[in-house]
C-alpha cells in the first residue's frame, strides 16, 4: 500500500534509536504542532545484545532479531503501546522498522537477548518465536560460504545469508504466520505502516503473501478498511540482478539514487541547474512509488549505498540546502533523518567508529535528548528535525502539497528558483557569488517571511522579508555571507 495513512502531513522523520517515551513526548511537544506526518521508529522487537571487544552495544545489534517480543533498549511493550496511542492522538503516525529477512548472526548460545530470550545461532534455534533449523534457507542457498557472494545472482541475494545473518525462508506457511502475527500485534496497537528492512533479500511474492494476510489498521485511529503503508528498503543504484521496480507492486520503495544525486549536485560534482527535471527523467522510479531522503542511518556512516557523496549533518550548510530542495520539490514521499552524534575515527578511508550506538550511560541505558532554549537538542542528539531550516520546510511541503513545479529559473550554474503553483517559492544559491535577482514567485502580492533565515512569529518575521508585487515578482537576495544558501516563502508565511 502506497499511502502513508496520514491526513495532515507530507513528511516523516526517522527518530533513529530514540526511546519510546521520548518519542511520545516529541509527538506531543513538537512533531504534531509542526505538521510532521509520522515517525519511523527503530526495530521494537528483541535482538542480540552485542558485546564484542571494543564494540559494545552497537546500533546495528537491533538488526539481529532473537524473537518478536517487544523489549528493546527503547522500551518495553507497554511503553511502545503508550507511544503509539499518544502519537496517534496528536495526529502523528508510527511506522515500524521490520526485520523479517533474517534472525541473528553467529552468536553462541548464552549470548543475551534484549528481552531475556535464549537462542543458539549455530543450531538456528530461537525458542522465543519459536524458530528452528527448518525455518531457514540454508538448503536453498548454493554458495560455498552460505553467504551472499555475488549480487549479480538474484537467487543467492535472496536465499543466502546477508553478512552471516541466519536467513529465514518466507516461502513457508509457518514463517509467514509468525511474521504475520508479529505485524498484526503492531497493527493492533495502532501503527500506520512498516519500513521493510533488507527487502532486496526477500522474494517480492513471499512479501506480498504476508502483506495480504495482515489485518486492517486499528479503527480507533484509522478509517475502516485502511491498509498498512509499506515502504521497502531496496538499494538499487542500477547494475545488479535485482531492481527496485520488482517491489513497487507491494508498496513504496526507497529511492537511493535520490540522495546520491543530490549529494553529487551540492558537492559540486554536478550543477544545480540540471535539477530542473529531477525525478523520473533522471532514471529514478515513478514518484508515486518512491520514498526519498537525503541520508539514512546506514549511509550517514558509510554502510549501505552512496559512498562519500552522501550529505549528512556534518556538512550542515549543504545538508540544509539539500533538505530544503527535497521538501520543496514535488517528487516522492519524504523522510527526514534525525541522528545522534559520534566521533569518527578514519583509517584507510574507513570510519572505525561507524558502529557506535546512541548516547548511553555506564549501564548501557540510552540517554534521552535534552532540549536547549532555542529548541535544538543536547546530550549527544543532533535532532536535524528540530533545525529551523528543516522543520519550516516540512510546513512548506504541507502547504504546497497538491501543486506542481512551475516557473523554474536558473543562472546557468548553481543558482536556482522555482514555484509550487501559487503556494510556495524556493530559491537556492550554491555558487561562490551572491544571488541578487528579481524573480517570479507566483505568490499573491504581499510581504512574506523567509522561513529559512527566520520564522513568522506573531505577525512579524524573525528573518528576511520578501515583498511580492502585483505581477508576482520579488527581489530575491541570497549572499554567500549568509548562514544558509536557501530562501523559501509560502502561503502561510505571508505577514
Ligand atoms: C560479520 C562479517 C561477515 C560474516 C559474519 C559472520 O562481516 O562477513 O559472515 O560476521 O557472523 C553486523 C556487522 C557485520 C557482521 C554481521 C553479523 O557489521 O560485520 O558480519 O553483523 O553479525 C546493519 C549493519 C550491518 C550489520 C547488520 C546486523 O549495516 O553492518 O552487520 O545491521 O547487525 C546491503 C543490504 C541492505 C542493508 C545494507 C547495509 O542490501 O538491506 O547492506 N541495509 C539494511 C539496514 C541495515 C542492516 C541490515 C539491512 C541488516 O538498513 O542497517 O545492517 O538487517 O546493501
Ligand atoms: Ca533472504
Amino acid at each position: 500500500q502506497w499511502d502513508p495513512n496520514s491526513s495532515n502531513g507530507q513528511a516523516i522523520v526517522h527518530l533513529f534509536e530514540w526511546k519510546w517515551p521520548d518519542i511520545a513526548a516529541e509527538c506531543e511537544n513538537f512533531l504534531g504542532p509542526r505538521g510532521f506526518a509520522g515517525v519511523q521508529v527503530s526495530p521494537p522487537n528483541e535482538y542480540v545484545e552485542v558485546y564484542q571487544g571494543e564494540v559494545k552495544r552497537p546500533w546495528w545489534e537491533r538488526y539481529q532479531p532473537v524473537s518478536y517480543k517487544l523489549v528493546t533498549r527503547s522500551g518495553d511493550e507497554n511503553a511502545f503501546k503508550d507511544m503509539v496511542t499518544r502519537c496517534n492522538n496528536v495526529g502523528v503516525k508510527i511506522y515500524v522498522d521490520i526485520v523479517m529477512n533474517h534472525m541473528s548472526g553467529g552468536w553462541p548460545q548464552g549470548t543475551g537477548g534484549s528481552g531475556g530470550s535464549s537462542f543458539d545461532s549455530g543450531a538456528q534455534s530461537y525458542p522465543g518465536v519459536p524458530y528452528s533449523a527448518f525455518d531457514f534457507n540454508d538448503g536453498n542457498c548454493h554458495t560455498g560460504s552460505g553467504n551472499i557472494e555475488n549480487y549479480g545472482d538474484a537467487n543467492q541475494v535472496r536465499n543466502c545469508k546477508l553478512v552471516g545473518l541466519n536467513d529465514l525462508n518466507q516461502g513457508t506457511d509457518y514463517v509467514r504466520g509468525k511474521i504475520r502475527d508479529y505485524l498484526n500485534t503492531l497493527i493492533g496497537y495502532g501503527v500506520a505502516g512498516f519500513r521493510i528492512d533488507a527487502s532486496k533479500h526477500m522474494w517480492p511474492g513471499d512479501m506480498k503473501a504476508i502483506f495480504d494476510s495482515l489485518n486492517n489498521l486499528n479503527t480507533d485511529f484509522f478509517k475502516a478498511g485502511s491498509r498498512p503503508f509499506i515502504f521497502q528498503e531496496v538499494i538499487d543504484l542500477g547494475g545488479e540482478a535485482i531492481s527496485g521496480q520488482e517491489y513497487v507492486g507491494n508498496g513504496r520503495v526507497t529511492e537511493f539514487r535520490y540522495g546520491k544525486y543530490l549529494g553529487e549536485a551540492f558537492r559540486g560534482n554536478n550543477q544545480l541547474q540540471y535539477l530542473k527535471n529531477f525525478g523520473e527523467d533522471w532514471g529514478m522510479m515513478d514518484r508515486a512509488n518512491a520514498l526519498v531522503f537525503i541520508d539514512n542511518h546506514d549511509n550517514q556512516r558509510g554502510h549501505g549505498a552512496g559512498g562519500d557523496m552522501i550529505l549528512t549533518f556534518r556538512v550542515s550548510k549543504w545538508y540544509k540546502m539539500a533538505n530544503a530542495f527535497m521538501l520543496g520539490w514535488p517528487y516522492g514521499y519524504t523522510r527526514v533523518m534525525s541522528s545522534y552524534y559520534w566521533d569518527q575515527w578514519w583509517e584507510n578511508g574507513q570510519d572505525k567508529n561507524d558502529w557506535i550506538g546512541p548516547p548511553q550511560d555506564d549501564s548501557f541505558n540510552i540517554i534521552s535528548p535534552s532540549f536547549n532554549a532555542d529548541g535544538t537538542c543536547g546530550n549527544g542528539w543532533i535532532c536535524e528535525h528540530r533545525w529551523r531550516q528543516i522543520y519550516n520546510m516540512v510546513e512548506f511541503r504541507n502547504v504546497a502539497h497538491g501543486t506542481d513545479m512551475n516557473d523554474w529559473w536558473d543562472n546557468g550554474s548553481n543558482q536556482i528558483a522555482f514555484c509550487r503553483g501559487d503556494k510556495g517559492f524556493l530559491a537556492i544559491n550554491n555558487d561562490g557569488w551572491d544571488l541578487k535577482e528579481t524573480l517570479q514567485t507566483c505568490l499573491p502580492a504581499g510581504t512574506y517571511c523567509d522561513v529559512i533565515s527566520g520564522s513568522k512569529e506573531g505577525g512579524s518575521c524573525t528573518g528576511k522579508s520578501v515583498t511580492v508585487g502585483g505581477d508576482g515578482k520579488a527581489y530575491i537576495e541570497i549572499t554567500t555571507m549568509e548562514d544558509d544558501g536557501v530562501l523559501a516563502i509560502h502561503a502561510n508565511s505571508k505577514l
